[in-house]
């Protein structure tokens, strides 16, 4: 197989590069990537050139990626704007990559025959509430609450709607939150882990009571090339590993894992709009498709992750300024 993996210098997409070239020996990825503030060539370091290729460019750019798909057989979507802080100050660039990039894909793949994977969100789902007995299915029905999940949405709908109104093969996928190596500073564990290896508080927003559903981002790799190669066309399959946990809880178990006392954090104000609980079902992908997570248990995930922050330094420090900046002016 030669697939096109776009967004593959981000977070989720270059830990799915990683893994697919060591599973599948055989295969060429070529990267599409713009390498946006989230991006970093670091990140696909050390992988053997004959296999692999980068191209610098942008999801909206029709030609280029005409080009890059006829030469291939599938994609894997993965490029977007992924963090939901930055939608609330600035939409535009969400509504580009995450709806404008995929319709360009989307034409590309139906003038092509090529087979798409669409990587989404549980967070076009919204939110549920603390006490819901329920968890997101691939019934549940769409209610995004920011401009980030409601852009994803859009993408989801557009993917559907070239299946069915013009036989495109697509798959998707939503998945719950991911954490593990390479993640941008910006989201809420290398926060944190950055924030104390600086010598600053960890930052909750709020009580620090809104739930989020972990998994290990090598399990959202293996989910994805199961998809990829078992799944139907014009299914979604939702992606998570059981791994409910109130933000305060996963603060505390950083402050413990990094030696510190466990009330050492500050209390910042909330984000607008914050989704309170997401929970997922992934009994279809575990029975349907065979899947199964690995990554089980969090506290070795997580201190994992937090150990590969603090060896690390070279690769994190040069966003984390920037970063804090653009926090301190919200
Ligand atoms: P990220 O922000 O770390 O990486 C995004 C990558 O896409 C970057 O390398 C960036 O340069 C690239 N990119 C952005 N816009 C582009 C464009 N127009 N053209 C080409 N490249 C572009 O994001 P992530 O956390 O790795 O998320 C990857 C995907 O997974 C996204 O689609 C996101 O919605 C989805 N997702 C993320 C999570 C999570 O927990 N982070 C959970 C479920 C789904
Ligand atoms: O400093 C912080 N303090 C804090 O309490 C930050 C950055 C976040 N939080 C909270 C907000 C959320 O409840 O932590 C939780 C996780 O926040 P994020 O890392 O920003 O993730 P979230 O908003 O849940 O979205 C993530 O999961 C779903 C990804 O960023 C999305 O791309 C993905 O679709």
């Amino acid at each position: 197989m030669n697939i096109v993996v776009t967004g593959g210098a981000g977070f989720i997409g270059s830990n799915f590069v990683h893994y697919t070239l060591k599973e599948r020996p055989n295969w060429h990825i070529t990267v599409l990537d713009a390498l946006t503030y989230a991006g970093n060539e670091e990140n696909l370091r050390g992988l053997d050139p004959s296999r692999f290729t980068f191209v610098k460019g942008d999801t909206t750019d029709a030609e280029l990626v005409d080009k890059l798909v006829s030469e291939n057989d599938a994609v894997v979507h993965y490029a977007a704007e992924s963090h939901n802080d930055n939608s609330l100050k600035n939409p535009r660039p969400f509504l580009d990559s995450n709806i404008i990039g995929t319709y360009t894909i989307l034409e590309a793949v139906r003038k092509h025959g090529k087979r798409l994977h669409h990587i989404s969100t549980d967070e076009v789902y919204g939110d549920l509430e603390l006490d819901d007995p329920r968890r997101f299915t691939e019934q549940t029905a769409y209610n995004p609450s920011s401009p980030y999940s409601a852009t994803k949405a859009a993408s989801d709908h557009l993917v559907r709607a070239w299946v069915r109104s013009f036989g495109v093969q697509a798959t998707i996928s939503n998945c719950s939150n991911n954490y593990g190596p390479y993640q941008h500073v910006e989201k809420f564990i290398p926060r944190q882990v950055t924030e104390i290896l600086e010598g600053r508080r960890p930052k909750l927003y709020g009580k620090g009571e809104n739930v989020r559903d972990w998994i290990h981002t090598e399990d959202h790799s293996s989910a994805v090339l199961t998809i990829l190669e078992k799944g139907v066309s014009g299914e979604t399959y939702l992606i998570g590993a059981d791994g409910e946990k109130d933000n305060k809880s996963v603060v505390e178990l950083i402050l413990k894992t990094m030696g510190k006392n466990p009330t050492d954090y500050e209390h910042v104000s909330d984000r607008p709009g914050h989704d309170m609980r997401y929970a997922i079902d992934s009994s279809k992908l575990r029975t349907e498709l065979g899947w199964k997570p690995t990554f089980t248990d969090f506290e070795m995930g997580l201190k994992d992750t937090i150990n590969w922050y603090a060896d690390n330094e070279a690769w994190w420090k040069p966003q984390k300024e920037e970063t804090e900046q653009k926090y301190s002016k919200a």
